[in-house]
Formats: C-alpha cells, sequence, structure tokens
C-alpha cells in the first residue's frame, strides 16, 4: 500500500519509491554475485554428475559427443571395436567375469547383462574415483548421471557400453549402488601395455 502524505492525501509519499529502487538493485547485485558463486560450485558436482546442473542452464554435450580422456581410457568407436566381452550382474553382488585382460589400444564392447531382480551398474574407473564416486553416490542416492564408462541396467535387462583403454595399468569396474559397492561387487581390469610401449 501506498502510504500517505499527512501534508497533502492526494500525493503519495515521494521517499518511499527511492529507496525500494536502491533495494532492488542491491538486491539484484547480490542475487547475481550469488548466481556467479553458485554456478562456480555446482561445477565440479556437475563435472561428476554430468546430469543438467540447474534447470536453465545452457545444455552443453558433456558426453557422447566429448571425448574427455580419464586416466583409465576414453569414450570409444563401435567400430574400432574388435572384441566384446559380455559381463554378468547378479544380486549377491558379484560380476561375472571378475577379472578382465584388455591390451593397451583395444576398444571393447562390454556387453552387461543384468541376471538379478535389482538394478546395478557397471562403471570403470580408478579405485581412487570409483570410491569417490560412491561415496557421493551415498550421499545423494537419488543421483542422475551417464557416462561412457557406466552402464545402469534394469533387472534382467542387457546395456552396453564401448571402452578405448588406451592407458596401461590396473583399474576396476564397480557397481556404485549404496550397498553394492561395499557388498563387494567390484571387478579388476588389467590393460596390458601395448608391445612398443613395453620395457625390456
Ligand atoms: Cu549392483
Amino acid at each position: 500500500m501506498t502510504p500517505i502524505n499527512p501534508i497533502n492525501p492526494m500525493t503519495p509519499m515521494k521517499t518511499t519509491k527511492i529507496t525500494t529502487h536502491f533495494a532492488t538493485q542491491s538486491t539484484a547485485k547480490t542475487a547475481m554475485r550469488n548466481a556467479a558463486l553458485a554456478a562456480s560450485l555446482a561445477l565440479p558436482l556437475a563435472a561428476l554428475a554430468h546430469g543438467p546442473a540447474q534447470p536453465g542452464a545452457p545444455m552443453a554435450p558433456m558426453h557422447a559427443t566429448v571425448k574427455e580422456q580419464k586416466p583409465w581410457g576414453i569414450a570409444g568407436d563401435k567400430k574400432e571395436v574388435r572384441r566384446t566381452v559380455r559381463i554378468t550382474m547378479s544380486d549377491t553382488m558379484r560380476f561375472a567375469p571378475e577379472r578382465i585382460e584388455v591390451r593397451e589400444g583395444e576398444t571393447l564392447r562390454l556387453v552387461v547383462v543384468n541376471r538379478g531382480k535389482l538394478l546395478h551398474e557397471l562403471v570403470i574407473g580408478t579405485r581412487a574415483e570409483l570410491e569417490s564416486h560412491a561415496a557421493l553416490m551415498k550421499k545423494h542416492p537419488g543421483m542422475e548421471h551417464d557416462e561412457p564408462y557406466m552402464a545402469h541396467v534394469a533387472s534382467g535387462r542387457t546395456g552396453e557400453l564401448v571402452w578405448t583403454f588406451n592407458r596401461a595399468g590396473e583399474f576396476e569396474f564397480a557397481c556404485l549402488i549404496p550397498g553394492h559397492f561395499e557388498a563387494g561387487m567390484i571387478g579388476r581390469i588389467a590393460v596390458v601395455a601395448a608391445p612398443a610401449a613395453q620395457r625390456r
């Protein structure tokens, strides 16, 4: 409501308008600063979660089109696939096989079969990466994420991923659904160095 001017009740007081103007301006500035801060804080989480960080934020092509080199490899091209490895997942919280061996530079098609009644997933990474990701999923159970190095597979379904193991080393694959990782739903991937890169 507009305050009544006691001197002339027909003229609304001007002072209210001025203070409102200042208040609006400083609020807008603060909001902008907060938004910038929120955006910078959201980045590390968004990088992990890779869902749309904020509604209304521009949709960046975060996966499929962008191939990001990871310590455990890079998203593969289907036409580079020379070998398919089938891995089954079960409610006993185990993968079969539990260990696969890959040559450095090899692109694998991983066909991931869920024989259980629960949702399972296969996520490739280093032990450290998988552990921190599992901790994050425990904190945010509904967290949505999708990356070229993971496959979420519903009960009775089959998922697939194509990955190029262009870094030699010992890596792991795991189901990071809370409880499953802790129950030992972890497998191992040995990426054997290519002959040219091998030391004598
Ligand atoms: Cu699982």
